[in-house]
């Protein structure tokens, strides 16, 4: 037994035997299914990755030999073998361990991610340094399948396998898994490799069994066969050596490899075939990613320890509901989804209507411009993107979209703080993003009913491009109630009026920071600005044109943000701005944590902007 809390680097792998590696497997495993069942985590791709993570410390040299984990998430053996188990308790929580690769926290921590499909390409920047620092080095970036199916990862390919003088080893860590099931045709080539993987050991054992005569024949069959199934990958027409498929749980052909990949003398892939959860039951069967992140659970069941409660849903399960119901009202209807089938609760609606939803991959760009093509073609589409991940597509949302004056509507789900996931993952940057695009309206809803009345204007009224923003938490909502056929008009709504001060905001907060306010007595107006853009110039100008105090609130990055519209406004219009307070988030990168530790952390919580509004009285 290793104690795996007192391991200080991976330098003890260097003497460990095959068995020995085995029973650390073993022991890790039930470490990580131990910690996620308490903090939460990704689960899968960490069971998933448990050999050859410690295969990969012990044939290489960290921190000398550079490791790059694409996305990170399957990081946690890697922070393991590196001193941090001890850690593990504060994973994801406030000031504790990072969910992902953070340089701060280890010297092995090479390149940080969270978003997917970096690796290569940052691989090829530390690969051509030694221009500059010398060859004394491996560069080594581990990448997923899903991963793959990202479009920079391509790129990097096409780029790297032109340059046989430098050798980064790519592993590619096959699981057929992305956070569900992988797609395209890429998924296809690996199945197929995959197959002919299985057929030669089958063909090597019943070779062994055969007498002579039958041998003959069945190499003539063999040839049939090749006809069919092309010796050549996809890597080695890309230009690099092949290593493959080896069985990603198997210490003596890991290790084999590996080594052989050390030595190449060109760009190689180490194509290795790992099963997504390994080790615990649930995970293993799992086909929709259930597991492939997930919140605290009871190990022996696998039940969740948060119990659901009666019509309290996920924001993304709101919105899908809808989705639902627009699709019987409107058979000219599309959603096109980039990787993110289960986590915008849109199962449901692929198994009603398998026909009208395409899942993309990792491929956010892809997934905007494709928006675009159904738009022109005069199909509605909706488009779900996480905030964070809508950064990959803005060229698109702006040259495709906005500037042809689409009607794509947008659903940019885990707006605002995440929580958990940290920096790379914070919903905080899609306002200051889309605002400037000409035709782009923008709303967050602070219900559910407000939202399908605003989906109504989105699809029913709205002719351009539309933007829904919709948080990562949950709302409340009867589904057996019909959904409502009202359209809000593009214009923000006195909640609550109030003479001492006017508090403008949009989303989740309002409700209950409505009721606290009437409890504390405070004389205070409360506008809900559902719609970001364009802004409610006539009441804006009425509240700007009054002296008492306005704080303008978002859960939001305030430069660039919704605050700076007003203040653009004011001063374009000549309108006082000097009475305002913005509440926001500051110039510098959100960490991880609870919502509610980060929301207080920031003063932006609702007693925090209770004590600001009394300051300010
Ligand atoms: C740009 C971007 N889009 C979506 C995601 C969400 N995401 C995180 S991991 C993942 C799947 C990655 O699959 P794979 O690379 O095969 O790794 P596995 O978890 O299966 O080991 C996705 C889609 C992301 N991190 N970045």
């Amino acid at each position: 037994m290793v104690d795996l809390k007192s391991i200080k680097d991976p330098a003890f792998l260097k003497t460990l035997d095959r068995k020995e590696l085995e029973a650390l497997s073993e022991q890790i495993r039930a470490f990580l299914i131990n910690y996620i069942s308490e903090t939460g985590g990704h689960l899968s791709s960490n069971l998933g990755i448990v050999e050859l993570t410690i295969a990969l410390h012990k044939v290489f040299d960290s921190p000398k030999d550079k490791l790059i984990f694409d996305v990170g998430h399957q990081s946690y053996v890697h922070k393991i073998l590196t001193g941090r188990a001890k850690d593990f308790h504060t994973l994801r929580k406030f000031n504790g361990l990072s969910g992902y690769i953070k340089r701060s926290e280890s010297v092995h921590d090479i390149y940080e991610a969270g978003h997917s499909s970096t690796s290569l390409a940052a691989a090829a920047g530390i690969e051509f340094s030694k221009k500059y620092l010398g060859n004394s080095h491996k560069v080594i970036p581990i990448i997923g399948d899903g991963a793959l199916t990202g479009g920079m990862a391509f790129e990097a390919l096409n780029f790297l396998g032109n340059y046989p003088n430098h050798q980064p080893i790519i592993i590619l860590n096959d699981n057929e898994m992305s956070i569900s099931q992988n797609i395209g045709y890429l998924a296809r080539i690996f199945n197929q490799i995959r197959s002919k993987a299985v057929y030669r050991k089958v063909k090597a054992k019943s070779l062994k069994l055969m007498p002579n005569f039958l041998r003959k024949f069945s190499s003539k069959v063999e040839r049939g066969v090749k006809g069919f199934v092309s010796n050549n990958t996809l890597f080695d027409d890309f230009g690099f050596s092949y290593y493959g498929p080896i069985n990603g749980h198997n210490f003596k052909e890991l290790i084999k490899y590996l080594n052989m990949a050390k030595k190449a003398n060109k760009p190689c892939v180490v194509h290795v075939l790992t099963e997504k959860g390994k080790g615990y039951k649930f995970s293993e069967t799992d086909v929709v990613g259930q597991w492939h992140g997930t919140g605290p659970f009871t190990i022996e069941s696998g039940e969740p320890l948060t119990t659901p409660s009666q019509h309290i849903y996920s924001w993304s399960k709101i919105i899908s509901h809808y989705l639902i119901h627009y699709k019987k009202q409107n058979p000219h209807f599309n959603v096109v989804v980039p990787a993110m089938l289960a986590g915008s609760a849109l199962l449901e609606f692929q198994e009603i209507y398998p026909d009208s939803i395409e899942d993309v991959g990792i491929a956010e760009q892809m997934a905007v411009t494709m928006s675009s093509g159904y738009a022109i073609s005069g199909i509605d589409v909706f488009t779900p993107i996480y905030s964070t991940f809508i950064q990959r597509a803005y060229d698109q949302v702006n040259h495709d979209v906005c500037r042809q004056n689409l009607k794509v509507v947008f659903g940019i789900d885990r707006a605002g703080i995440v929580g958990a996931d940290g920096e790379t993952h914070q919903g905080i940057y899609d306002i200051p993003l889309l605002r400037h695009l000409p035709n782009m309206t923008i709303g967050h809803p602070r219900n559910a009913t407000e939202a399908y009345k605003m989906l109504n204007y989105a699809f029913k009224q709205n002719k351009g491009p539309f933007a829904i923003r919709y948080e990562r938490g949950k709302t409340n909502y009867d589904f057996s109630q019909p959904i409502t056929s009202d359209i809000i008009e593009p214009k923000w709504e006195i909640l609550k009026t109030g003479s001492s001060a006017t508090f403008i905001g949009f989303g989740s907060i309002l409700e209950p920071l409505k009721r606290e306010i009437t409890n504390a007595g405070l004389d205070v107006c409360i506008i809900d600005a559902k719609f970001i853009k364009p802004l409610d110039e006539t009441l804006l100008k009425t509240v700007l044109s009054e002296t008492k105090p306005i704080i303008i609130y978002e859960e939001s990055s305030l430069l660039g943000g919704f605050g700076s519209s007003i203040l653009e406004y004011a001063t374009m219009h000549n309108l006082s701005s000097s009475q305002i307070t913005l509440l926001g988030l500051p110039d510098e990168f959100i960490q991880h944590g609870s919502k509610e530790e980060l929301l207080k952390h920031h003063n932006l919580d609702v007693k925090s902007v209770i004590k600001t509004i009394e300051d300010v009285l």
